[in-house]
């Protein structure tokens, strides 16, 4: 059939039967008339559904985070990311990603248009967005065809969410399915020279020497994509307007994959290549639902208790809220009612605040908001006593590296990385912010075994490394809950010996020294083998350090031996290439940061360890001597390798001073005193700790100091109505809000006539649910309903570790603010850290002892 001499009826005729076939040809009204609208935001809205194109960008710091391109908020909830021209069928974390070089806004033509760049590729692709009737059309544009490296393998992508479509279905043309729950996809084995490589030439794939990489095949393919039919919430379609449309399943791959959707940029074509029209179905005038943060492990009857309740814009505020006490028959009895203030608006919601600060009975309540109820809580005066007991019983001894973890009938890990550790190689820079320079600063080569290292420390975070900074951290803040609260509280079987730990077995000796003496031994034993603090001890190869298991099979427990082939091993030493490297370059920061936290550690370890306490405070004196005699090392790198020089010092000669009350010390620091005035905050709760060993002047040079830190805090309380230090990066506020309320403590006890100890709350309450987006609490298990599936190293279970803290709130530019309670896999919102661990701790100690003690 010739289409061009057909009558003009006739070719309507045709069109309109095409269109209602196949849903090829969405007609389209003037975009102006669509229901999405470029907001003032620079976002796409409409109630129930925005468009984000690029508001934020990949970060670089730690790649791909699932947080950037276009992305969907569909229904309040963030269900598509990753939206834009990808290398890769399924973008893992450290896969290509594309700089986003210009964004041009156009809100008369209701259009966003990116110019995406892959740099080392030479290659650039346009994106353009614009709402069309009930949808959004989005195109994609080549000045030129695709570089011939790029053919098959640059597409079109859209992530979705796995947790948002678990239980549900979908259809692509006329064929249905069901979204698979675990990843179970076909897969393609491909020769390993022609895959895309990855950043910096690292490789998340173990091929075990084999020349070949793997990547997942379609789960469906087709022109129209229905995803969730059957759910209001979440469905949407997707209709690709040139080519066809493929499903694949990332977590084939990586466990923190997403569903793919994705059209391959066709080889040998420019101009228009790809072109989708999507549309999201959206409940007319949706309204989400109201949301009343307050603390879930409740409130001291003598405590302020403010609850804020978050509303969505376009919801009508309602005068009043009540506060319901729980009966021992189940009965809800109203104790208090009153009307709620208007706080205003913050990021994306208006804010309301219910005070029952008066309601000083204990016992069960609920609160009550038009008709939400929140889950029960306690108010009682001894809610703090355990609130900590999951941090110190379960989660640091699951953090203990070279060490056998067992908890009853379960093995948490085995004695991890008992191969510890090769000297790093030269002039190498590793991908999780670790670097080596020219020199290793020891005597041992690059690639020789260093021993002594495999003792103490703890695991990071989610990851498996130990990053000397934060060990740092770590042993000073579990030094001060010991010398300020003498906590005895033993539940825990530590043996160094016998590398044996047995949660909820009690040996007789209090689990926090236990802890100190596990990281002192870590650092320890760093000055031991070479000297000097190392700037921390990790895998080499990206395949190692995405493992998710065990720590014990991350390596295979025998050194390395290059004279070994690659099977041989003696039972001691294998030709495994898989111990870890020490990073050793000198770092005088960072030698300050160990002799502060091995001074610290020798005060609280004396009486119970005087061996391992007399050889932290020599160790400790040892460097300090020779630091301070010579010029300073000043290596840097990312965030392993200290802090500044001065702050550093500083630090280190007020454990000394609080150790020895030596005179050098004392003069030390009234001669860094002015660099630690800049981020005083930081190092405010250090500095005032050493005033009982300090001249009067420097009592009055404090007094000035915290007298402007506090008028600084008025201002960060008014930010948003939880009164904390909302973070705006990659990374939430938990640990800051903690570290805050511990600084602040330390500090109301040395001025309590000008600290306010509100200041001291506001922090735990955040962390305990009084926080935007939703209001469960950081801390898993503590509190009525807490994360419950977060990023430890047992994320891939979708599973949690008591006591551990997450980061908590990552605010999606502009104005989202997020965290996920079904997908563990966003670090920035989910991910366990030690530091805070430590501070969370010494925190719950202070609110306890506040409320229940000094009062
Ligand atoms: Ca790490
Ligand atoms: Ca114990
Ligand atoms: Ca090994």
């Amino acid at each position: 059939m010739n289409y061009s001499k057909l009558s003009s009826k006739s070719k309507s005729l045709i069109t309109l039967f095409l269109c209602a076939m196949s849903f090829l040809c969405p007609g389209f009204i003037d975009s102006a008339d669509a229901a999405l609208k470029v907001n003032d935001l620079d976002y796409f809205e409409t109630r129930g559904l925005n468009v984000l194109v690029f508001s934020n960008q990949y970060a670089g710091m730690f790649f791909d985070e699932k947080t950037s391109g276009i992305e969907l908020i569909h229904h309040g909830v963030r269900t598509a990311t990753g939206g834009a021209v990808r290398l890769n069928t399924t973008p893992e974390q450290w896969d290509q990603i594309p700089t986003m070089v210009e964004r041009k806004v156009d809100k008369e033509k209701n259009s966003i248009e990116v110019l995406l760049q892959y740099e080392k590729f030479d290659f650039n692709s346009r994106v353009t967005v614009t709402a069309k009737n009930n949808g959004i059309l989005i195109s994609v544009y080549l000045d030129a065809p695709l570089p011939e490296r790029l053919e098959g393998h640059a597409g079109f992508n859209l992530e979705f969410l796995p947790a948002s479509y678990f239980e549900r279905t979908y259809m692509m043309d006329n064929r249905t399915g069901i979204f698979p729950l675990y990843p179970s996809g076909p897969m393609e084995v491909k020769p390993a020279d022609i895959k895309i490589p990855q950043f910096a030439g690292h490789s998340t794939f173990d091929n075990r020497g084999r020349p070949e990489y793997i990547e997942p095949k379609p789960i469906a393919k087709g022109k129209t994509f229905i995803m969730a039919p059957e759910d209001p919430e979440r469905s949407v379609k997707i209709q690709s307007l040139i080519d066809e449309l493929m499903l694949f399943d990332g977590r084939n791959l990586a466990q923190n994959g997403w569903y793919v959707v994705r059209s391959l940029i066709p080889a040998g074509k420019s101009g228009k290549v790809i072109e989708w029209f999507l549309t999201a179905n959206t409940i007319e005038n949706w309204t989400r639902s109201p949301m009343i943060a307050h603390s879930q492990l409740g409130y001291h009857p003598n405590q302020k208790k403010v609850a804020v309740i978050e509303l969505d814009k376009n919801d009508t505020p309602l005068t009043t809220a009540r506060l319901l006490k729980v009966t021992e028959d189940g009965n809800f009895e109203e104790k208090y009612k009153d009307e709620v203030k208007k706080w205003g608006d913050y990021l994306r919601y208006n804010y309301l605040t219910f005070d029952f600060t008066s309601v000083k009975d204990s016992g069960l309540y609920v609160i009550e908001y038009g008709n939400i109820r929140t889950k029960a809580f306690q108010i009682a005066k001894d809610i703090y006593e355990n609130a900590w007991h999951p941090t110190l019983d379960v989660f640091f001894p699951v953090q203990m590296d070279h060490m056998f973890v067992n908890e009853a009938y379960r093995v948490w890990h085995g004695a991890a990385h008992l191969d510890d550790a090769l000297q790093a190689p030269v002039n190498h820079q590793h991908f999780d912010m670790y670097a080596q320079g020219p020199t290793t600063d020891t005597k041992y080569k690059p690639g020789e075994h260093i021993p002594g290292l495999n003792v103490g420390g703890w695991f990071d975070a989610g990851d498996y490394d130990i990053r000397t900074p934060t060990q740092h951290y770590v042993v000073s803040n579990l030094v001060q809950v010991w010398e300020t609260f003498k906590p005895q509280r033993d539940e825990t079987t530590i043996d160094q010996k016998k590398r044996y730990v047995d949660i909820h077995h009690p040996d007789g000796k209090p689990d926090v020294l236990q802890q100190i003496e596990h990281g002192a031994l870590g650092l320890l034993a760093q000055h031991k083998a070479v000297g000097h603090a190392v700037n921390g001890i990790i895998v080499p190869h990206l395949s190692q350090y995405t493992h998710l298991g065990d720590g014990l099979t991350m390596t295979d427990n025998l050194i390395y031996d290059p004279n070994m082939a690659e099977n041989e091993s003696d039972g001691f030493r294998s030709g495994v290439f898989d111990d870890r490297w020490a990073f050793t370059n000198k770092s005088t920061p960072l030698n300050y940061g160990s002799i502060a936290a091995l001074a610290a550690a020798s005060q609280a370890l004396r009486g119970y360890n005087d061996e391992l306490a007399g050889e932290c405070l020599e160790m400790a004196q040892k460097v300090w001597d020779e630091e301070s005699n010579r010029d300073p090392n000043l290596f840097r790198h990312g965030n392993t390798t200290g802090g500044r020089l001065g702050s550093s010092k500083f630090s280190a000669a007020v454990e000394l001073l609080i150790c020895t009350k030596e005179e050098k010390y004392a003069n030390t620091i009234n001669e860094l005193l002015p660099s630690i005035e800049r981020g005083f905050g930081f190092f405010a709760a250090l500095a005032v700790r050493a005033m009982p060993y300090m001249d009067e002047a420097y009592a009055e040079k404090m007094e000035a100091l915290v007298k402007t830190y506090h008028e600084r805090l008025g201002r960060i309380s008014e930010d948003n109505p939880f009164g904390v230090r909302m973070r705006r990066g990659g990374w939430g506020g938990a640990g800051g809000a903690i570290r805050f309320g511990m600084t602040n403590y330390i500090l109301y006890k040395a001025f309590p006539e000008i600290i306010d100890p509100e200041y001291i709350f506001t922090g735990l309450n955040f962390a305990y649910g009084c926080h935007p987006g939703s209001n469960i609490s950081f801390v898993s298990g503590v509190g009525t309903h807490s994360k419950r599936v977060a990023y430890g190293n047992n994320r891939a279970d979708y599973s949690f570790i008591a006591g551990g803290i997450v980061p908590g709130i990552l605010i999606i530019k502009p104005d989202f603010p997020e965290n996920k309670e079904d997908w563990p896999f966003l670090w920035g919102e989910n991910e366990y850290v030690i530091s805070v661990g430590s501070s969370y701790i010494y925190l719950v100690n202070a609110v306890n002892d506040l409320l229940n003690k000094t009062n």
